[in-house]
């Protein structure tokens, strides 16, 4: 088959699938049938799609197809996250309208994935810089307003200097701003938030019943929300009534307090600098650093000291002194901690860069006291506390305990528990955002836009070469008559952070209503999300921002469901090799030749040294455009090899030879079915000899293999099944009137089983073999059991990694079997002493091992 015939079958099913309007939600959906919703992070319009969007979509298309021939219900939608900065800075660029721009893009990108032959209901498409879309965000907006859930507070802001906006501390990576790369700065702002803080506790402990998430973004979000067990403890001020309360997780170390140390922004450090300069300076120093904990954990440690002091809690006799210190944060805890530099590493370095006393209090059991000594390295590790009156002998868990009740008894401290989630702050100065619908009044104060009155829209025309916020800059628009008392006021001139956009999207794709973002009973229907696939980037972004959104909802009565993706898959990255030039310069693959000396580059002859293979980025010049290959070798093609070469969630590596691979064993099948015969009569199965005709337990093996694939996102595994299959029907002997039947019967398989993979293709086989009606709308085949080989293994069940005994099992067992077959060994039984297992690891045909 010529390449340009490839483009052409494609086009053709494409043309038949939307024309019958197969992939389209029947509008009178029957909700009494189950339903599955697929969703695949949707696209910022950048303009054209790269490789990680092949990826992402040809996974999410596997699953939605697969779904649909099983007979689910299955919501399949593609949007666009259509507001950003990128738009504003093409207009600042080429004098093009944000929305021109973004508009243009879109359409080439939906012209795009159109011709990889993904199964989208169109109809749903959503595009979040629409006023049709954005309107809802900003009913929600006031109804969170109303329960508390949004709130306004003039707090320090992480302002990035080149996008010259807020950013929420998610988006500082490393102290730099997450898009623009820039050193962060602290500004004082007053800001719009949302109270992700309202659901700490739920969003941490409902990460345990997300089993279908990765354990390393569901470890990253409960890092993120970060939950400190403690107490806050208050230190009275010598001569004076004042006290200064910290917060510890280790009141078991207070006999080793050397000092307390205020955050520059606590009330008492401004307090103080009121009357002294030197302490203002200080203070103002400390306010040009960034607020991001990465940075301030690098930076030296600064201190300076006040004159006052503070009484010890266990030990009135004892006094420690007060700084204030770089290091500690207002936003954390109570603003204010005490420091026991033996154990723990800043205090450690601020006590050895002020000369303050290094106070060991607990140690490791088998040390003696005297040779324990705290120079450089703070002692962090659990040991056996001493130098510490009623604590001696304990070790750190029980010694918190005794020291938390003794601070209660004297009336000087309460256990407390601090997060490090922080609220939400979603104020931009942006223009290409969705307006904030709120208006300032100096009579009335903040009022929300009155309901009758949204959506609050852009102004068409703008000027975003002004320095600051654009829509503040504008001459008109933000002169508006307060609602309330008709007096002049002025309009909220941010715009919400993008990530507000997309953390309820998935729900307006359940019910594109005109007058409501969604209706209640048809959310509840579709959500959760079954299966969400995207970039682990989103670990906590996103997903995280999309949880609380979510809780939100349901607490403002929008829907029931309170967690938004019951299953995530995040993928990993498309890599590609790379050159460079002798100088260092980072070459196109098209810029080097091979020659029998080896690599050289075209231009200069020079030699040329092979790079690493890395994720492909226009930088490092080994961007493969999905465009070319598709018109190449055709979008089936490209699916096939995309899911052929690792498993969904490792980075894999893009290769020619791979490509090629995935083309030759497409066209070999659409051989395949060129040449056979379409039987005239229906035979049937039963009456065969398995014996002599294998290739039926091959086929039955091979629906087992591809269905548990899919199912386990093993889709590399699937093609390799696909392969055999493929290689054994195309060696079948044709000698007798059944094995006409026999290929035709595995064929016709085969193209059911390839379909969610290469669904042109499928569909080009299937009709090739005389099939009515498409292969998109058959049901899945079924592995019947009795052709099912059922080769057993037996395999050793571990408890905690020590062998307790062993089981044989069936190959084609699930995973529940085996695992029920190992917990009930009497052995293991005996060792488990009723206890329930913490993880069951089942590797079938290869080990059990019982965590407990
Ligand atoms: C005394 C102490 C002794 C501490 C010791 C640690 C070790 P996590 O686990 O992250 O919650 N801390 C409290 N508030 C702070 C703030 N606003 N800025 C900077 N540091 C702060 O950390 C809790 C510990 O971080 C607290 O326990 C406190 O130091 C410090 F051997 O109190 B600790
Ligand atoms: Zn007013």
């Amino acid at each position: 088959m010529t390449k340009s015939s490839k483009f052409i079958l494609e086009k053709k099913w494409q043309e038949i699938w939307e024309k019958q309007g197969c992939f389209k939600l029947n509008k009178n959906l029957d909700f009494k049938k189950p339903k599955y919703y697929v969703l695949e992070m949707f696209p910022y319009p950048s303009g054209r799609i790269h490789m990680g969007h092949v990826r992402n979509y040809t996974l999410g298309d596997v699953v939605a197809r697969y779904k649909r021939n099983c007979g689910f219900n299955v919501l399949h939608p593609m949007g666009w996250d259509s507001f950003g900065l990128p738009a504003e800075n093409a207009a600042k660029e080429k004098s093009i309208h944000p929305e021109t721009w973004t508009k243009e893009n879109i359409n080439s990108m939906r012209t795009q994935l159109k011709g990889m032959g993904l199964s989208y209901d169109w109809n749903r498409e959503i595009s979040t810089c629409d006023k049709e879309y954005y309107k809802f965000e900003q009913k929600m907006f006031i109804d969170f307003l109303k329960l508390g859930l949004a709130y306004r507070k003039e707090s320090w802001v992480n302002w990035d200097p080149i996008e010259k906006t807020v950013l929420a501390n998610e988006q500082v990576i490393d102290g730099c701003g997450w898009r623009s790369g820039a050193k962060v700065e602290k500004r004082l702002l007053s800001q719009w938030f949302l109270k992700m803080t309202a659901f700490a506790n739920d969003l941490l402990e409902t990460l345990d019943e997300l089993k279908n998430w990765p354990d390393k973004v569901r470890l990253m979000q409960s890092n993120w929300i970060g939950k400190s067990i403690g107490a806050n403890i208050d230190f009275k001020i010598v001569n004076n009534e004042k006290k200064i309360k910290v917060f510890t997780t280790r009141p078991d170390t207070l006999f080793g307090a050397s000092f307390i140390a205020l955050s520059p922004s606590h009330p008492l450090s401004l307090n103080l600098s009121k009357t002294n300069p030197s302490i203002k300076d200080f203070i103002s120093f400390c306010n040009q650093q960034t607020t991001s904990e990465a940075s301030i954990e690098k930076a030296e440690k600064l201190g300076f000291k006040t004159r006052l002091h503070v009484s010890h809690p266990f030990d009135k006799k004892k006094t420690l002194p007060v700084y204030i210190a770089n290091f500690v944060l207002m936003e954390y805890g109570t603003g204010a901690i005490f420091g026991c530099p033996a154990h723990d590493q800043r205090d450690l370095e601020f006590a050895n860069k002020y000369s303050l006393d290094i106070i060991p209090v607990v140690k490791p059991k088998e040390t003696i006291e005297k040779d324990f000594i705290i120079e450089k390295v703070a002692f962090t590790d659990d040991g056996v506390l001493f130098n510490s009156e009623f604590l001696n002998g304990l070790n750190v868990k029980d010694a918190i305990k005794t020291a938390i009740k003794k601070l209660e008894e004297l009336k000087s401290g309460v256990s407390s528990t601090t997060w490090r989630l922080r609220d939400w702050g979603v104020s931009r100065q942006r223009y290409w955002g969705c307006p904030i619908p709120i208006i300032h009044c100096k009579v009335c104060g903040i009022v929300p836009v009155p309901e009758n009155q949204l959506p609050v829209t852009l102004p068409k025309q703008i000027d975003l070469t002004s320095q600051g916020n654009p829509l503040d800059a504008h001459p008109t628009w933000k002169y508006i008559k307060c609602p309330k008392c008709k007096k002049q006021a002025i309009r909220e001139t941010d715009t919400f952070d993008t990530f507000f956009e997309s953390s309820w999207y998935f729900l307006r794709f359940t019910d594109l209503n005109k007058r409501i973002p969604f209706k209640k009973e048809i959310a509840n229907y579709w959500m959760p999300v079954d299966q969400y696939i995207g970039g682990i980037e989103h670990a906590v972004l996103h997903l995280l921002y999309s949880r609380f959104f979510t809780r939100a909802l349901k607490k403002c009565s929008y829907m029931d469901i309170k967690e938004p993706f019951s299953g995530l898959m995040t993928q990993g990255m498309v890599c590609h090799q790379t050159y460079k030039s002798k100088s260092g310069k980072w070459l196109l693959p098209d810029q080097v030749s091979k020659t029998k000396k080896g690599l050289i580059q075209k231009s200069t002859g020079e030699e040329v040294v092979q790079g690493r293979i890395e994720k492909m980025s226009k930088s490092k010049k080994n961007v493969v455009d999905p465009e070319i290959i598709i018109k190449n070798y055709g979008a089936d093609t490209a699916r096939v090899f995309m899911v052929s070469d690792s498993p969904p969630d490792r980075d894999m590596e893009w290769s020619t030879s791979g490509v090629e691979g995935a083309y030759k064993f497409l066209n070999k099948i659409l051989k395949l079915a060129e040449e056979t015969k379409i039987p005239k009569n229906k035979v049937v199965l039963e009456n065969f000899d398995l014996k002599k005709f294998p290739i039926i337990k091959k086929v039955h093996q091979t629906i087992n293999d591809v269905t548990n694939g899919i199912e386990r996102f093993s889709f590399n595994v699937c093609i390799a099944k696909l392969y055999e299959l493929t290689a054994q029907i195309s060696s079948l002997k044709i000698t007798q009137k059944e094995d006409y039947y026999l290929k035709h019967y595995s064929l016709s398989i085969l193209s059911q089983l390839l379909s969610p993979f290469a669904p042109h293709h499928s569909e080009e086989i299937w009709l090739k073999l005389g099939h009515k009606g498409l292969i998109a709308n058959q049901p899945w085949p079924k592995a019947e059991k009795r052709f099912l080989k059922t080769e057993t293994k037996t395999i050793g069940v571990q408890i905690n990694g020590k062998l307790r005994g062993t089981i044989t099992h069936n190959l084609n067992d699930d995973i529940k079997t085996i695992e029920n077959l190992a917990i009930s060994l009497k052995t293991v039984e005996i060792s488990l002493k009723g206890l329930i297992p913490k993880k069951i690891i089942v590797i079938p045909g290869r080990i059990v091992n019982i965590v407990i």
